[in-house]
């Protein structure tokens, strides 16, 4: 039966569909339906175009593909301040890449860069926010309350306000290694919101005890895209209630991390496995560990497209950490 009008609603928003590519930048900036094309690490290209960031994350593949995310139709793009945005079928990329020489310190720069990210997000239709990523410098320095994660939890916390407080949106936030300490904070949107799924083999972020932090992690675990073709799946570590498991064993680690991303995708009503569609990253600390994680991963997910990159897990005795995508 054919509802009444009164009933009908716009059709849900086909997921973005994100890739790995080995391309010129400005080819794939140049075709229909470009949303944001990423670079990694200092060997990057360089565009002036407000679709394009250069992550400060090396990679471990080489050569270093991009990543690339693609929507239906026409895409406009701007910046906006510190803010740089895209949009195009009821979706929307933002990302703000912040000094901390200039906001002061971990803190205070992401209170700046989430306050300007919300505040930007709030005057758009495409206001629904489905994944932040973050990266910042030096993640484990310090100590107690006084690390640089921790710190970085508190401003964001404050930087949201309650931008989030029917729920938090998915989110990775990893460390890197590059000289300039910077944060740099993206974000993907939509103008129909998403589902949040949690992991029930693990504590949610945002109720961990206080010995994690004075300001518990804001983020959900995942979220099923409005359309429910595709579960965008937050960072993923060895940590099993809010304990980290398996301290100093890499495989182990990594084998507790596919055991969580499993029970996330069972969690989300979705067939298990990953696929040559579904690209993930691998945030890897050592770089001596790099050989071992990627072999453990081409015998354990043939054929998925895995991203290594050279990242620091937010909690230091966490060797590894995996994110990514999962369409249906
Ligand atoms: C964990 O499970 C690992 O602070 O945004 C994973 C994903 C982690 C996102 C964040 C932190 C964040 O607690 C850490």
């Amino acid at each position: 039966m054919v509802q009444g009008c009164e009933n009908v609603r716009p059709a849900l928003r086909r997921a973005p569909r994100v890739s790995y590519r080995w391309a010129d930048p400005e080819q794939i900036l140049q075709e229909a339906g470009t949303l944001a094309v990423f670079g990694f690490g200092t060997g990057a290209p360089h565009s002036d175009d407000p679709r394009w960031l250069g992550v400060d994350l090396e990679s471990f593949d080489a050569p270093t593909p991009l990543e690339v995310w693609k929507v239906d139709g026409p895409v406009s793009h701007g910046r906006l301040g510190d803010l740089q945005w895209s949009s195009g079928d009821g979706w929307l990329f933002a990302a703000i890449t912040l000094d901390e020489a200039v906001h002061g310190g971990p803190c205070a720069t992401a209170v700046s860069a989430y306050a300007q990210l919300c505040d930007f997000v709030v005057t758009r239709r495409e206001r629904h926010v489905q994944r932040i990523w973050n990266y910042l410098g030096d993640i484990n320095q310090g100590e107690g309350d006084g690390e640089r994660y921790k710190q970085f939890c508190d401003g964001r916390a404050e930087g949201m306000g309650n931008a989030f407080a029917e729920g938090f949106p998915a989110a990775t936030a990893i460390g890197h290694h590059a000289t300039a300490m910077r944060l740099q904070v993206y974000l993907l949107a939509c103008d129909e919101p998403g589902e949040r799924v949690e992991n029930p083999r693990q504590v949610s972020a945002w109720r961990y005890p206080r010995q994690y932090g004075r300001t518990p992690p804001s983020f959900a675990r995942a979220m099923a895209l409005p359309a429910q073709d595709a579960l965008a799946i937050s960072g993923t570590a060895a940590v099993v209630g809010h304990a980290s498991a398996h301290q100093d064993d890499l495989l182990a680690q990594l084998d507790e991390t596919l055991v969580n991303l499993e029970t996330l995708l069972a969690s989300a009503g979705m067939p298990s496995g990953f696929d040559t569609q579904s690209p993930l990253k691998a945030y890897v600390r050592h770089p001596t560990d790099a050989p071992a994680v990627h072999d453990f991963l081409q015998r354990r997910l043939p054929g998925v497209p895995v991203l290594l990159l050279h990242g620091d897990v937010c909690r230091s005795e966490l060797l590894v950490e995996i994110d990514g995508w999962r369409y249906a």
